[in-house]
């Protein structure tokens, strides 16, 4: 690592001992940008890395609410505004036991990067909440979600900064806190996305995700004269993502022989149908060992790690961050697996990600891969603007375009910097080069 980087990083691990998440995310990027760094030493002058990986603001706040026995819950609200250098902070919602400020700080970190490469003018940013929506009613998540947005909408909208969905935040969510936000500033104007198609929302945002995660995939696949078609993928999640990966991946020719939740995962040797996995978790909020009532041929096994171990051609973790370490990616390389694209943020552990780049596996990173579901909330920010609304095929062939793009990006700086096929490398350098040039154009701010 370049002696400049390695003293950032070095200071970000005195300061923030308890934040392992945090520092993972800025290990890898502070080893990708090496390079960068070596041809800039301007940057070091100014200071840059230190701002870079320091948020400009975070919030962090009390979220009180009433569950339906009359007892008085108390959560944590987050919300960092990472970077703004390149456009309004924009960058999704979590709710999830897990969620505390290392997560939310990570995930903004990627989050600058992520939507640099979209070629959108978004900065980054990330909050979210460890309030659990699973087992609580439809009127519980309401009053929470109001709760959450009496604090959050004071330092958001449409300008400056524009909320969205991830973990535990989906249509019902965004409902709640987008109606909420309105009757706070009696506005109508987009300060989330992921809205409803009749409230301002864009179509294709609910399958952005996983539309273009297979999308990056595909032209990945290109580069070895492969194809998703007849190829057996696995994928870990059965959430937003993992859906619509399951969707494009089979419309490609491809068969998902397995999907999970937290619980545990189904293998379907015939293709798991992702019908009946909309219906479980879209509809009934179900777990799914449900499968098994329309599927009995399928199988259910307890504990989602061992999903890893099925022989698959392509895997797609689309679950949480550091759901793939060594172990399992050594059982999916001796399974002859010849590609993995990160749906979810971080889902592969440094030592997963070194052992893939080593043994030759196509490797497509999330800043990269998973960029599509916020490409498309910068859409609906264009439509909302334009007081106009797009037609499906008009943004799904938006959102093709933009992951070509990014992979071209992706490919090409790491082809300049000499690293030719590692898109890790490729998308750091590419994601940041556009924000460095802003902020050095700004001076010291
Ligand atoms: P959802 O809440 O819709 O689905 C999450 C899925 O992951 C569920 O199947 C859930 O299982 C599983 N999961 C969540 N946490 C864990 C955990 N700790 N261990 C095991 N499984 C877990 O979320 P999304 O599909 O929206 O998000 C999935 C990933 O994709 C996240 O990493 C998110 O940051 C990332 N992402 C999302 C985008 C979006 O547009 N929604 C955009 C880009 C990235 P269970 O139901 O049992 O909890
Ligand atoms: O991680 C992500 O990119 C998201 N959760 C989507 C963010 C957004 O603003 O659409």
């Amino acid at each position: 690592m370049n002696s400049y980087a390695e003293s950032v990083l070095n200071n970000l691990r005195k300061r923030y001992p308890h934040e392992p998440e945090y520092l993972q995310a800025a290990t890898e990027i502070l080893e990708s940008l090496s390079a960068v760094i070596e041809k800039h030493p301007e940057y070091e002058k100014a200071g840059l890395l230190e701002r870079f990986v320091e948020p400009e603001r975070m919030v962090t706040f009390r979220v009180s609410w009433v569950d339906d026995s009359g007892k008085v819950r108390v959560n944590t609200g987050y919300r960092v505004q990472f970077n703004s250098a390149i456009g309004p902070y924009k960058g999704g919602l979590r709710f999830h036991p897990t969620v505390n400020a290392s997560v939310i700080k990570f995930l903004g970190l990627e989050q600058i990067l992520k939507n640099s490469l979209t070629g959108l003018p978004i900065g980054g940013a990330k909050g979210g909440s460890d309030f659990d929506p699973k087992g609580k009613s439809d009127a519980e998540v309401m009053r929470f979600c109001q709760a959450f947005v009496s604090e959050l909408f004071r330092h958001i909208g449409p300008d400056i900064d524009v909320p969205a969905g991830d973990i535990g935040v989906g249509a019902r969510e965004i409902g709640y806190m987008y109606g909420y936000y309105k009757k706070l500033v009696n506005a109508n104007e987009c300060a989330f996305t992921g809205r409803g198609i009749s409230y301002g929302g864009s179509l294709v945002r609910k399958e952005a995700t996983g539309y273009g995660l297979v999308y990056f995939t595909r032209e990945m696949l290109k580069t070895k004269g492969e194809k998703f078609k007849d190829k057996k993928v696995v994928i870990s999640g059965s959430g937003n993502v993992a859906i619509y990966a399951n969707e494009k991946a089979t419309q490609m020719g491809a068969k998902v022989i397995a999907m999970s939740d937290s619980d545990g995962y189904i293998y379907d040797k015939d293709g798991v149908d992702v019908e009946i996995i909309k219906k479980i978790k879209e509809v009934e909020r179900k777990r799914i060992s449900e499968y098994l009532k329309y599927r009995p041929d399928a199988k259910y096994i307890q504990g989602c790690n061992g999903i890893w171990t099925i022989p698959c051609d392509i895997a797609l973790p689309c679950a949480t961050q550091n759901e793939l370490d060594a172990g399992s990616a050594s059982a999916l390389i001796k399974n002859g697996c010849i590609a993995v694209a990160e749906g979810a943020n971080m889902p592969c552990t440094l030592e997963a990600v070194k052992l893939f780049l080593d043994f030759g596996v196509l490797f497509a990173p999330a800043k990269a891969a998973n960029a599509g579901g916020v490409a498309i909330s910068a859409l609906e920010m264009a439509q909302a603007s334009q007081r106009m609304f797009w037609s499906f095929d008009r943004v799904d062939k938006e959102l093709d375009n933009i992951m070509v793009n990014i992979f071209k990006q992706c490919a090409d700086a790491a082809q300049e910097y000499g690293f030719p096929g590692n898109y890790v490398v490729g998308a750091n350098i590419a994601g940041f080069v556009k924000v460095a040039d802003a902020m050095m154009a700004y001076g010291i701010v």
